[in-house]
């Protein structure tokens, strides 16, 4: 059956990695439209208010927000390897890794990661640590257990691991990194899965 999602992208944002990862678990075909940041198509202008990516368009249907596109894209077949788990406790868990994540993760890795060019001296202020605190609530939780919720990747990994990796793709690699095991391991881990692998390509 041809396919009748078209995900309006850019190969880079991190946004929009977690949704094509998302398509990828879940084998849904789609169609990539491939946007310049600088110049956003006129299609794209008039799809998303905010004028960004990702957007899924599925028929009638058009959806921005990243994490709003991944519920969506894993409701389009829940039983089918599925990426939020059934327990209430542990759906809210999900969606509480995924708030972390845009709220005080992201920043935090954005003030590390681009210091001066982006930021004000005072919103760099202590980049490193808070990066640092972050990833040790991250290694607490791996430690503990393989996956971030329940015993199978779920929407967490989706929605985080593309930010995580952005800190392991930093050159030369921050040293304080090593005395992360866990987290390196589940990068790795997750690195290694086609859905992953196909996904960063486009
Ligand atoms: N909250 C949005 C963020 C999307 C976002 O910031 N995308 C960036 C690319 S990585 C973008 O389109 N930026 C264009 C702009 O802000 O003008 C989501 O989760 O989808």
């Amino acid at each position: 059956m041809p396919s009748s999602l078209t995900v309006y992208s850019y190969r880079r944002c991190p946004f929009a990695m977690r949704v094509r990862i998302a398509l990828n678990e879940k084998e849904i075909a789609f169609h990539i439209q491939e946007e310049d940041l600088n110049h956003f198509s006129e299609k794209l202008k008039a799809l998303h208010p905010e004028v960004k990516v990702p957007v899924l368009v599925d028929g009638e249907k058009i959806i921005y927000e990243s994490a709003i596109i991944t519920e969506y894209v894993n409701d389009l077949a829940p039983e089918h390897r599925p990426l939020m788990p059934s327990l209430p406790g542990e759906k809210a868990d999900v969606r509480l890794w995924t708030y972390w994540c845009n709220h005080h993760l992201k920043p935090a890795i954005d003030r590390f990661k681009y210091g001066a060019n982006r930021f004000s001296n005072l919103e760099c202020v202590g980049a490193e640590e808070k990066v640092k605190l972050h990833l040790i609530k991250l290694e607490d939780t791996l430690k503990k257990q393989d996956w971030l919720v329940g015993t199978n990747l779920t929407l967490a990994e989706v929605n985080l691991f593309p930010f995580v990796r952005q800190l392991f793709r930093i050159q030369p690699t921050p040293t304080f990194l090593k005395s992360f095991p866990f987290v390196t391991q589940w990068v790795e881990k997750i690195s290694a899965r086609p859905s992953v692998i196909t996904a960063l390509l486009k």
